[in-house]
């Protein structure tokens, strides 16, 4: 162990640690802004972290620096706490002064850095310094704005280590540096996914979602529009954490009656769907099994999976599930189904989904969505967007009482709402699949090895005549490559993968709050675990009430010729 002073205390610190690391041990907080401990991302490049070290003529970044032995460190000296703030205010001095219309506002890093090191002016003439503003709207999901961008390289760290997909990389040099996709494409130009978890790294307003609220306003306002609203599993975990709840509270009555508040005319729930899609996606691998199809069968619900496969394992679309995702069945029961059991005209019909997700809006966009013969999802918002309207609107959101979804598409089991979660989808067919094969249910429907954050997971599960079925799971794009890989190499020995695009499953998706750490998603992913085991009247997706109405009286059977023309879709090279 090393044994040094901060600020005059005593620290004993692993081999090792930095100077940041050790400052903590003291109780001491030092400001930074590029550092992303949760990701191991301290490249020491905006100097913010500054600390004195007697006897060293500069200032170290005490988030990479090494502790050594004896060294006496200082982290409020003049000199540390001049050059910090100097720092600061150079940052500020290029970055736009529009803090009040921010999409961070409130919630930004340089905001909470500039307070915390005491910037009372700016003394360096913002003009000299003024940037080019690059505002790139080309993505149907994220707005790039260069002009915010304080180099801190983050969503480099995310999209090239973390989700493999590299759409992101520094450019320039010197003053002239910063971030952008290669060649300076627009980002729908290039391999990005829509994941969003830029945007969740991001410290300021350089990287967010497109923003849709004008469009859902405008059809709420509209007495000719019949406005349908569907809420993703994840949404319920952590929609309250924009009001000030903690982490992990489960807000759906809440959320209901946000919804209803808003002025949605039937408040309904995609959880709805993961149902449906659990029916459909099981009876596909079953059928898969018996004939001989495709395998490994791989999860198709998340779009920036989707889109990752596409771009990168066109040569394996033959493994994904034709099942759409549970938001786009829903769109197209939503024009189909719901018009005409509600003798309403599809025309009028306003569909709106409320996702953890920027990839879905990419998704309800795509050219293949459209079979109920409109859009089948109009507008998608995230998590953040809908808190948003909520707060415009004035409703206390903590206070709400706990209100119901409406009939018919809204009631849902444990097995849907675990969606949300790294594993769940994997859990919720288990559980089906198992029913269907043997007649009889699980004796225990928690299938705790495909749990967790793990970043790939496997189990061998007993199922009847099937024998032992091997399934894994991963989340996070470059989790789900060492899988695929093994598919490419003819050596995987699964009958199913589920493939989450983001790290933590949707509880984690790029439209959720921010921050979003480990702790975070493990708490989120509680939320939906108590919902299933001791919130839900059922947990399995067969016994699902609408959905067995929806078969009775729409679709008739799994796998047949209106789900085929509504619920499925294919993939091609
Ligand atoms: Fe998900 Fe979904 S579970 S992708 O993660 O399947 O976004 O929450 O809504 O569609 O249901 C996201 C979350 C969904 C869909 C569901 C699936």
């Amino acid at each position: 162990s090393i044994n040094l002073t901060v600020n005059n205390i005593d620290v004993e610190v692993e081999a090792g640690a930095t100077l940041y690391q050790a400052a903590q041990k003291a109780g001491v907080n030092i400001p930074t802004l590029c550092a992303w401990f949760d990701k191991d991302h301290t490249p020491g490049a905006c100097r913010v972290c500054v600390v004195e070290v007697e006897g060293m003529p500069s200032l170290a970044a005490s988030c990479a620096y090494p502790a050594q032995n004896g060294m006496k460190v200082f982290t409020n000296s003049d000199k540390v706490r001049q050059a910090r703030k100097m720092i600061v205010e150079l940052i500020l001095a290029s970055h736009p002064q529009e803090c009040n219309f921010c999409v961070r506002n409130g919630n930004c890093e340089l905001q909470k850095v500039a307070e915390m090191v005491g910037v009372k002016n700016i003394r360096y003439d913002s003009e000299e310094f003024d940037r080019d503003r690059e505002l790139d709207t080309s993505s149907p999901a994220i707005v790039r704005d260069s002009s915010k961008c304080i180099n801190c390289r983050r969503c480099v760290t995310v999209c090239e280590s973390i989700q493999t997909v590299a759409a992101l990389s520094p450019m320039n040099r010197g003053y002239e540096s910063t971030v952008s996709p290669a060649f300076n494409l627009p980002l729908n130009e290039t391999n990005c996914v829509n994941c969003g978890q830029c945007v969740m790294a991001c410290p300021v307003g350089a990287l967010y979602e497109k923003d849709q609220v004008d469009e859902v306003w405008k059809a709420l306002q509209d007495p000719t529009r019949h406005v349908v609203v569907q809420e993703a599993p994840a949404i319920r975990a952590a929609l309250g954490e924009e009001f000030g709840m903690p982490p992990g509270s489960l807000v759906t009555g809440k959320m209901i009656a946000a919804l209803r508040r808003l002025g949605f005319d039937k408040v309904f729930d995609t959880n709805f769907t993961a149902d449906l899609t659990i029916i459909e996606e099981g009876n596909e691998l079953l059928k898969r099994v018996k004939e001989g199809g495709t395998l490994p069968m791989i999860t198709s619900c998340s779009p920036g999976w989707i889109k990752f496969c596409e771009h990168f394992y066109p040569d394996l679309l033959g493994h994904l599930s034709t099942c759409k995702s549970p938001q786009q069945m829903f769109g197209a029961l939503a024009k189909t189904y719901y018009a005409q059991v509600s003798g309403i005209d599809p025309a009028n019909i306003f569909s709106v989904s409320i996702m953890p997700c920027t990839a879905k809006k990419y998704e309800a966009q795509r050219p293949e969505m459209k079979s109920s013969g409109y859009q089948d999802v109009d507008v998608v918002l995230t998590t953040r967007e809908l808190a948003r309207m909520i707060k415009e609107a004035g409703i206390d959101f903590v206070n709400l009482p706990d209100e119901k979804y409406d009939d018919p598409m809204g009631e849902y089991t444990g097995a849907a709402t675990i969606f949300g979660a790294t594993g769940g989808v994997m859990e919720a067919a288990l559980r089906t699949v198992y029913a269907v094969v043997t007649g009889e249910e699980l004796s225990d429907l928690n299938i705790m090895p495909v749990r967790g954050l793990e970043g790939v997971k496997a189990a061998a599960v007993p199922v009847g005549a099937l024998g032992d079925v091997k399934v894994a799971v991963a989340h996070g794009l470059g989790n789900a490559r060492k899988l695929l890989d093994e598919i490419r190499a003819g050596k995987s020995e699964y009958a199913f993968i589920e493939v989450m695009c983001c790290p933590g499953g949707c509880v984690a998706g790029g439209g959720e709050p921010i921050p979003t750490t480990d702790e975070i998603r493990m708490l989120r992913a509680g939320a939906l675990y108590r919902d299933d085991g001791e919130v839900q009247q059922y947990r399995q997706s067969h016994q699902s009430p609408p959905v067995k109405a929806v078969y009775e009286k729409f679709l008739k059977e799994p796998l047949g010729h209106k789900s085929h023309e509504l619920l499925h879709t294919h993939y091609v090279q």
